[in-house]
């Protein structure tokens, strides 16, 4: 993920640019690492008290606004029994459609339909009780989460509930205040659209005015549209709590380095290209129902969070692939499916954090709107992890892309500066002590496959 793009953010009126790790039927790669690609070359208001638990209940659950978790009882419920509803309907939901697509044109949605069909039936929820084998994802309340990334890079998903500072204003839905935020609603944003043909390219441009008429009106339809690009209005302060401590900023000082160098006052680089990595560091999901993702890896290697702030929204993945798995999925990612797959429905109010080259899937029943807020982070204690992960990404030609070649090296020798930085500051025993740090150093620095190539300057970058 790493190297800016000259094509300018701020009015979302270009088609994304391309530098998605992998090729995802229904979310093209170009829109699928659009964020990350442009700097990479690329809360949620929580839920209701007492959340009710039926799968019908469940679905009338929207949105709220609360306090920011503070004890125990933060907590979120995995309710599998619940999950395994809504995946139920899910499936019988996907076979009807798969059904009616009969032998029309493929198109970006029946190929996604297909794979997310075939997940779901090998989908099981994740075991979260330790007494019936190895866990295979976190509930934990704020602090337990805080404490776990805070000591370590977590394998497996981590699942919390109201950890979001932001608030959204209790008398209209969290859509209608987001489009009420935006103010200009006559820029255009690439939207996906499933029923585009697969020879095409899977997103068109709208004006925001008509997007928001469209989720506003909230009626009924087979062509549920996806926005992965819409720049957040709200102000910078959806970052989870539990990913606020030190070891989960190392992105924020990889942009500092990029786009300040050795300076340390404010306002180097542009406005714009500050703008850019804040697109990467927080985003937001807008979908309408029966708008599914297929598998993929967030691109650049980066490690990603989801806040749910209305409707449902179901995710999956593949649950720790041994290194066969996860080489035989990096060698076909649109065909490989003979692994452990495990997913939840998250609610309003819950955020999953995943890391570094997670493979993970979304899917959404028909006929209700869901919004996240999202972002990327990377750990400092998932340098290792984050560098394995890109240099996957880099080695598959499916996974690469010009814009990735390009920066990734220009990224890892800005880390391994980092990382150095934290050698001299007498900082290595946070890092797993002198000896580790020093062999992390010196594997940053052989991974650079070409020291020579210029960084990124604040005019350029
Ligand atoms: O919301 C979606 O459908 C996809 C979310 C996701 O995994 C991504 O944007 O990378
Ligand atoms: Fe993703």
């Amino acid at each position: 993920m790493v190297t800016i793009r000259a094509v300018p953010e701020g009015v979302a009126t270009a088609p994304p640019s391309s530098s998605a790790a992998i090729p995802v039927p229904g979310l093209s790669p170009e829109v699928l690492s659009r964020r990350a690609a442009t700097v990479f070359k690329r809360l949620q208001p929580t839920s209701p008290d007492g959340l009710e638990k039926s799968e019908s209940k469940r679905q009338k659950l929207s949105h709220g606004t609360g306090p920011a978790a503070r004890d125990s009882e933060d907590r979120p419920a995995h309710n599998a029994a619940e999950d395994d509803v809504y995946r139920r309907e899910m499936m019988s939901e996907l076979q009807v459609r798969i059904a009616q697509h009969g032998i029309r044109q493929e198109t970006h949605g029946s190929g996604t339909d297909r794979r997310i069909l075939e997940l779901l039936q090998r989908s099981t929820p994740p075991n979260t009780d330790p007494r019936a084998g190895s866990v295979e994802a976190h509930f934990l309340t704020g602090e337990e989460a805080l404490s776990m990334v805070e000591s370590g890079s977590p394998q497996l998903p981590i699942i919390t509930s109201k950890q979001q500072p932001f608030r959204w204003n209790r008398r209209m839905r969290p859509i209608e205040e987001l489009f009420r935020r935006m103010e200009d609603l006559d820029r255009e944003v690439a939207v996906q659209v499933p029923t585009r043909s697969h020879s095409d390219e899977s997103f068109e441009s709208r004006e925001l005015a008509v997007i928001r008429e469209r989720f506003l009106a909230d009626q009924p339809t087979q062509e549920p549209w996806n926005i992965l690009d819409l720049r957040s209005p709200i102000p910078a302060a959806i970052l989870p709590g539990f990913l606020t401590g030190e070891n989960c900023q190392l992105l924020p000082r990889l942009r500092d380095a990029v786009l300040q160098g050795k300076r340390a006052e404010r306002g180097m680089g542009s406005r714009e290209q500050w703008n850019e990595w804040r697109d990467v560091l927080e985003w937001v999901l807008l979908s309408e129902g029966g708008h599914n993702t297929a598998p993929h890896t967030d691109s650049h290697g980066l490690a990603t969070w989801i806040s749910v702030q209305e409707g449902l929204f179901g995710f999956g993945w593949m649950s720790t692939p041994t290194d066969e798995e996860r080489a035989r999925w990096n060698a076909k990612p649109l065909e490989f499916v003979d692994a452990r797959w495990r997913y939840v429905v998250l609610e309003p109010g819950q955020t999953v954090f995943f890391n570094s080259g997670t493979i993970h899937f979304v899917f959404r029943l028909c006929g209700k709107q869901t919004l996240a807020l999202g972002g990327h982070i990377l750990q400092w204690s998932g340098i290792e992890r984050w560098l394995s992960v890109v240099s996957a990404q880099m080695s598959n030609p499916d996974m690469t892309n010009e814009e990735m070649e390009w920066s990734a090296p220009k990224y890892v020798r800005l880390v391994a500066d980092l990382v150095e930085q934290r050698l001299r500051n007498g900082r290595f025993e946070e890092m797993g002590g002198r000896a580790t740090v020093e062999r992390l150093v010196a594997l940053l620095k052989v991974w650079d496959p070409d020291p020579e190539i210029p960084l990124p300057s604040p005019a350029s970058a």
